[in-house]
């Protein structure tokens, strides 16, 4: 069937694609390639793109046509076998030779040809992010910043170190940051690199400022005069929140920060709406509740408590110095949430999202379930320091992402639970010193 319609419209240019296609019932495009695996044409419904392709290597040519001239996959097809082959939903795009034989299929991924920029690389979420997008097909740069001491020990952690094109860069120098989108000429920026601890903000406000707000006006004016159709993401948070005006939060509930790292986060979310609304840079805010894993951060609560569970079970240490037993937050696994982050990329329109579970816990329900999966009695070991309490606290954090859930499809239902995020994380530090015995 293939073979007879399709060089129907091959053969003849004045033949009506769309006829073509319909009689295929299924096809939208298909890439038509020579002998030598050269591409010779594109077919979509109702056009032909064959000047200025022939003779040209696939693979070259597709994210051009990709990027400038349309943006269309489909989403199945009615081949049995390739059916079986390809997960459900998996977008791919038929490939025919000249004579109008379906040859193979390309997925979008292979396809696109796309390279991100990840700031941040070093740090949980970038680490995360950058798994997710080569297992996407991606060229990832990440950049990183020099520090006296470098590791890239998530990178190493998830085997991806060797994968990655590394680039130094630092947020608060805007030529190393228009240097890193020369080299990287990414279609996509996530921007996740930031002084992330709220309670250093506290004692170092200005470089809190000066990372996270300008590091992002850096960013952001990079890609306005060198790369505006460079697509943004922003590292948002719940923080923003602080005092909260409604439980639970979303998109629409008003912002009380009740620190300098989220005063300075939120600037750098209304410069990433401003670059939206002033110069239509494609530019999401991703304002993301907490979310933790194994490569977490040890001064944050959570990989404090399963890495002090870790130490007292192993007879390292006897007791755990914690702070505010009492705040409240909506936890989720990091590895659900960087999804989250390249869906809201590839949404039609750029709009600012909230990512979350929707439930939350204490401080005190995460050591509870830390020290019992351990077999031992938080009561026990848990003894409350005020050295660790804020200055400012945010009490009670707890998300809505209905709006994620019906645009992007990224639903907290079918992702880690809280139970399961303890567990895997008070595992994951038994292991580790058990190993390091
Ligand atoms: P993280 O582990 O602390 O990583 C932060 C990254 O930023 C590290 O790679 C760090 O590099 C880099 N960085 C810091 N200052 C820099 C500078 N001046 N120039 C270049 N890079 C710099 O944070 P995360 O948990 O992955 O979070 C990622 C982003 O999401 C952050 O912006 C954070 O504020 C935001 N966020 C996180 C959460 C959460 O629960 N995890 C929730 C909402 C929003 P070094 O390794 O050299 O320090
Ligand atoms: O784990 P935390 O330090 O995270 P926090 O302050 O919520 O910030 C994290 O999540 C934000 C998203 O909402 C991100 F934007 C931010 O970058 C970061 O990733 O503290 C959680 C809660 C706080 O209420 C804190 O007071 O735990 C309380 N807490 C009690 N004892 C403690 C401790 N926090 C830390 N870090 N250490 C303690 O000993």
């Amino acid at each position: 069937m293939y073979k007879e319609n399709l060089n129907k419209f091959i053969l003849n240019q004045d033949q009506k694609i769309s006829e073509a296609l319909q009689a295929t019932n299924m096809l939208g495009i298909a890439f038509v390639t020579a002998d030598n695996g050269k591409l010779i044409g594109v077919i979509t419904d109702g056009d032909i793109r064959r000047a200025g392709l022939r003779g040209r290597s696939l693979d070259s040519e597709v994210s051009h046509i990709m990027n400038k001239d349309f943006f269309y996959a489909i989403d199945e097809t009615e081949d049995a076998d390739i059916l079986k082959k390809i997960p459900k939903r998996v977008h791919c795009i038929p490939v025919v030779d000249c004579e109008g034989l379906l040859i193979g299929y390309k997925f979008f991924s292979e396809l696109t040809g796309k390279n991100a920029l990840i700031t941040g690389i070093t740090g949980q979420d970038g680490a995360y992010l950058a798994e997710f997008l080569l297992a996407k097909g991606y060229t990832v740069y990440g950049a990183y910043r020099r520090t006296s001491n470098l590791t890239f020990s998530r990178l190493e952690y998830l085997e991806i170190k060797d994968k990655i094109n590394l680039i130094p860069l630092d947020l608060t120098d805007p030529w190393s940051v228009y240097n890193a989108l020369k080299i990287s000429s990414p279609s996509e920026v996530y921007n996740l690199a930031a002084q992330s601890f709220v309670q250093t903000s506290f004692n170092q406000p200005q470089l809190t400022l000066n990372i996270n707000t300008i590091g992002t006006a850096n960013v952001l004016e990079a890609i306005r005069y060198s790369s505006p159709s460079t697509k943004y993401y922003q590292a948002s948070t719940s923080e923003l929140y602080g005092k909260v005006h409604e439980i639970p939060q979303n998109e629409k509930t008003p912002f009380y920060p009740r620190s300098p790292y989220a005063i300075s986060k939120l600037a750098a979310y209304w410069l990433t709406v401003n670059y939206r609304e002033a110069y239509g840079i494609f530019a999401c805010n991703g304002i993301l509740f907490n979310h933790e894993s194994p490569i977490r951060g040890y001064e944050f609560v959570t990989r404090k408590i399963t890495q002090g569970v870790a130490a007292i079970k192993t007879g390292r240490d006897t007791e755990l110095h914690l702070g505010n037993l009492d705040a409240k937050r909506d936890w989720g696994y990091a590895k659900d949430y960087v999804e989250s982050m390249w869906l809201m990329l590839q949404h039609g329109e750029p709009e600012d999202f909230v990512i979350a579970t929707g439930k939350t816990h204490t401080v005190r329900d995460f050591a509870e379930k830390a020290f019992e999966k351990a077999g031992l009695d938080y009561r026990e070991y848990v003894k409350v320091d005020e050295k660790f309490y804020r200055p400012t606290e945010v009490d009670l954090l707890i998300g809505d992402p209905s709006k994620a859930k019906n645009k992007l499809e990224w639903n907290p239902d079918q992702k880690t639970t809280f139970a399961e995020l303890v567990d895997m994380m008070v595992v994951n530090d038994l292991k580790l010193l058990e190993n390091n015995a």
